[in-house]
């Protein structure tokens, strides 16, 4: 068992399709054992993607992600992290699998619906990044 942390990015709620998104999580046995809608800040979005800083994208990354409500969830399963970014499929989407939540729901590869950590130690860090240990029930 472990845990990982998921985005359902701006595009996804804009287009209220965050059950959509949920039941594929579910129907692949992770538990959402935290979750939460909010409005990232700029600065918070920036910090989140820190590592993305000196890439080409990353302005326009930092204000897609601020242009909407995210929820941000923590995923608790067998292998978690694997398992979360084999189901939401290749960033781009044109690249992702048949039946991939990126596959099903992305519009472009800056748009593409979900985050999911690529680490166990990624993982944790972006788990603390946005839950108090009170707010995940597991
Ligand atoms: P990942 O989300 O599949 O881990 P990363 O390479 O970590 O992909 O990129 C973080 C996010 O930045 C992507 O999910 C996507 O929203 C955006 N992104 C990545 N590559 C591009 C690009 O080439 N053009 C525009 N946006 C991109
Ligand atoms: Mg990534």
């Amino acid at each position: 068992m472990n845990r990982t942390f998921s985005i359902i990015k701006p595009d996804a709620t804009k287009r209220n399709i965050t059950g959509a998104i949920n039941k594929i999580i579910e129907e692949n046995n992770l538990v959402i054992i935290a979750q939460k809608r909010i409005k990232l800040s700029k600065d918070k979005a920036e910090g989140f993607y820190a590592i993305h800083k000196d890439k080409s994208f990353f302005n326009d990354l930092i204000e897609y992600m601020t242009s909407g409500p995210v929820i941000v969830q923590v995923l608790e399963g067998e292998n978690a992290v694997e398992k979360y970014r084999r189901i939401m499929g290749a960033t781009n989407p044109e690249n992702a699998e048949d039946g991939t939540i990126r596959k099903l729901f992305a519009l472009n590869v800056q748009e593409n619906s979900v985050h999911g950590s690529d680490s166990v130690e990624n993982a944790q860090v972006e788990i603390k990044f946005f839950f108090k240990p009170e707010e995940i029930v597991g």
